[in-house]
């Protein structure tokens, strides 16, 4: 293991960042007030922070903190202004994040979500749920613009966040799609996973956090570092929805805040995909009767023959070897950029387990 000497975010850094979420709260609370006059919205605006409180701030926030973590690796004495504004754009990835949630719970069906019901569970949500995503992923550009409106790079932002969410949803139709296939043998394929995770979760879970703390600090525009960068944060991001994909199964709920449902909903997963491959003719039957159904005995059957084909350890020599190979493009990296930030930003994940 190569050691990290990439300098992480201080106690007092880190309790920053938590606070400023309430102080974005108020920006946006007040710019509704500005913007409608009329009384009857203020029900609205309460609807409102009721959504970003449930949906928002209760996560792991390692998409979050990535932003002030990498800016603070690129620039060496941030100024105090600055290392705020990474972490508004911190959580502008949170809220984002928070959208996608909402919806990505409500298409796969989902229970609970970081220890809670789903938002779309809530008796008086249900499929205002849709609506909430709007409003939600909005907000992403509201807070955008009132705290980096002045700012010379604040267009690049509202690009930047436009372009991946719109790569992110992309990856979500695709896997959504891949839920109703039933030609097991021709949809589950790496190739066709590979293509899958890249978009709906890569990009904006590893590559964006980067991407944006790189405009922050001037370095948006160097179309070759900017490629490398992406490859890095792309295949680390592949590595992590391989982790979130054996979790889903074999992880600890209580642990996780959330209860699988990539069985039930004919996920092209990456331990499905693993399966087909080990399958005998017997065991690709069984896995064509049982994958992708709501039934809990048939569920169990898939976990049993996850099980027999030793899934468990074909992915521990995954995780090992992938965190070898990543350790070693890490290495590859040009000057310009430090090494240590990505390898402490692999380190934040590496045998994770929530
Ligand atoms: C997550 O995929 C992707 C997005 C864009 C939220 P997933 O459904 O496997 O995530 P989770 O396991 O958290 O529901
Ligand atoms: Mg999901
Ligand atoms: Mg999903
Ligand atoms: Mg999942």
């Amino acid at each position: 293991m190569i050691k990290s000497t990439a300098v992480p975010l201080t106690k007092d850094e880190l309790e920053e960042f938590e606070s400023i979420y309430a102080e974005i709260v108020e920006a946006v609370v007040k710019s509704n007030a500005s913007n409608m006059e009329e009384e009857e919205m203020e029900l609205v605006t309460e609807w409102m922070v009721k959504a970003m409180d449930y949906n928002i701030p209760k996560g792991k926030k390692l998409r979050g903190l990535m932003v002030p973590n990498t800016y603070r690796n690129l620039i060496k004495n941030p100024t105090k202004k600055n290392m705020k504004l990474a972490f508004v754009l911190g959580w502008c990835v949170e809220i984002l994040q928070g959208a996608s949630l909402v919806a990505d719970d409500l298409v796969d069906q989902s229970e609970t979500r970081r220890g809670q019901p789903c938002w779309y569970k809530l008796e008086d949500v249900g499929l205002m749920a849709v609506n909430d995503t709007f409003m939600i992923e909005n907000l992403t550009y509201k807070v955008l613009k009132l705290f980096f409106e002045s700012e010379p790079y604040y267009m690049d932002l509202v690009e930047t966040f436009r372009e991946i969410t719109f790569k992110t949803v992309f990856g979500q139709c695709m896997d959504c799609l891949m839920g109703k296939c039933n030609d097991i043998l021709g949809c589950f394929t790496m190739e066709r996973y590979a293509a899958i995770v890249k978009y709906k979760t890569s990009y904006y879970t590893m590559y964006l956090p980067v991407l944006v703390a790189m405009i922050m600090a001037g370095k948006g525009s160097d179309k070759e570092l900017l490629q490398t960068v992406e490859e890095i944060m792309l295949g680390i991001g592949y590595y992590f929805q391989v982790q979130d994909d054996f979790l889903d199964c074999f992880g600890n709920e209580a642990v996780m805040g959330k209860i699988g449902t990539d069985i039930q909903e004919n996920k092209c997963s990456w331990l499905v995909v693993q399966a087909v491959q080990k399958c005998n003719d017997r065991e690709l039957k069984c896995l064509l009767d049982n994958y992708g159904w709501n039934d809990t005995k048939k569920v169990e059957v898939v976990k049993r023959l996850y099980k027999d084909l030793e899934l468990e350890s074909v992915f521990e020599e995954y995780e090992k070897n992938a965190y070898i190979e990543l350790v070693e493009k890490i290495k590859q990296l040009p000057l310009e950029i430090p090494g240590e930030l990505f390898h402490m930003l692999l380190l934040t994940i590496y045998k994770r387990r929530k």
